[in-house]
């Protein structure tokens, strides 16, 4: 799974700075021998350089997720996201430098426990300064991408396997925010232009059988082209749906035939995960069919669709159904 606390990515500069403002702080103390005490000073400096970016490379390498720590779904959103395998580029990228800085600091002590002038001391310890700060350098690109990377590493909700999984699907603007706000803890973002939700939104679902996860994703339009956003949802439905809200607003006020939403359902239904069937907005509309009527503004309806996917979850447990 992957850390709720992804820690932050500083910029190569902070990691220098950091390193050599810790540098500075060690104490002065008297030694007769100038040779001797300007030898002790500059290993000092040179190991408190290392600790310093060492201890703030490992913080960022173990901070993050290995390809083997992620869930089927948390691995096939990253994939989607990211470019995965330049993300583990990176962290190799920055283990190897953590090697490489260690390396550097023990040569240089050792030159310079065996120098015997103050000038080749200091001019030792300047040349460890800046093969040190260049390896740092080095790192500016691998540390901006991984910036990005946890932001969209952020976007993936955590999902408890073992708990049960609902996926409110539709088209854009049918009202799937809105629904997942009456059923579950989350508030989402609700508006009247499409594609507001752009992220998995993760709300639980207190259900007399037990809590039950329900996620509300993205708007899927019914083209052959997928975007990021609608392989998104579809994932979430492939990957850890036990069972689909499909929402179709038969009002068209999403601004969307009910032709192309009813083609968008056959093909969502044809992933063989369990499907329940609303037309939403029936405080404006209500068509003569099969389907369970609600409002998600007004209310309507809601106590029957939570019942019917208590029912649901419990029947597929019931079976024993391995999905479930
Ligand atoms: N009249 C009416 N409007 C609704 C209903 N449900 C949602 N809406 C409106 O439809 C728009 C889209 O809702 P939203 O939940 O963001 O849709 P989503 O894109 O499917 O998540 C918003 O302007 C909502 O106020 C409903 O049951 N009745
Ligand atoms: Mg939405």
């Amino acid at each position: 799974m992957i850390p709720s606390r992804l820690p932050t990515i500083p910029r190569s500069q902070e990691i220098i700075d950091r390193a050599f403002r810790q540098s500075n702080r060690i104490q002065d103390f008297y030694k007769k021998d100038y040779l001797e005490k300007d030898k002790i000073k500059s290993i000092q400096k040179i190991q408190v350089i290392e600790a310093v970016a060492r201890a703030t490379l490992k913080r960022i390498v173990q901070g993050y997720p290995q390809n083997t720590d992620l869930t089927g779904f948390e691995r096939n959103l990253a994939y989607l996201l990211f470019d995965f395998e330049s993300y583990e580029r990176t962290l190799r990228r920055l283990k190897w430098t953590m090697v490489k800085i260690s390396e550097l600091a023990t040569e240089y002590i050792r030159k310079i426990k065996s120098a015997n002038e103050v000038d080749k001391v200091d001019s030792l310890r300047k040349s460890f300064y800046g093969r040190f700060s260049s390896y740092i350098e080095d790192l500016e690109e691998y540390l901006d991408s991984l910036r990005e990377i946890r932001l969209k590493l952020r976007e993936i909700p955590y999902i408890d396997e073992k708990l049960p999984v609902v996926v409110i699907a539709g088209f854009p603007n049918v009202g799937k925010s809105m629904l997942i706000s009456r059923i579950t803890n989350l508030k989402p973002e609700i508006a009247s232009y499409p594609f507001t939700t752009k992220r998995i939104n993760l709300g639980i679902l207190e259900s007399e059988f037990g809590k039950i996860q329900v996620l509300d994703v993205p708007g899927i339009l019914n083209r052959k082209k997928r975007n990021v956003i609608e392989k998104k949802a579809l994932i979430a439905i492939e990957k850890v749906a036990n069972l689909v809200i499909f929402v179709i607003d038969p009002t068209e006020t999403c601004g969307y035939p009910v032709e192309e939403q009813e083609k968008l359902l056959t093909e969502i239904k044809g992933i063989g995960k369990k499907v329940i069937e609303v037309e939403n907005k029936s405080d404006i509309l209500k068509r003569d069919n099969h389907r369970l009527k609600i409002s998600a503004l007004t209310g309507e309806g809601i106590d029957q669709l939570v019942k019917l996917v208590g029912d649901e979850i419990n029947d597929g447990k019931n079976k024993g159904n391995s999905g479930i």
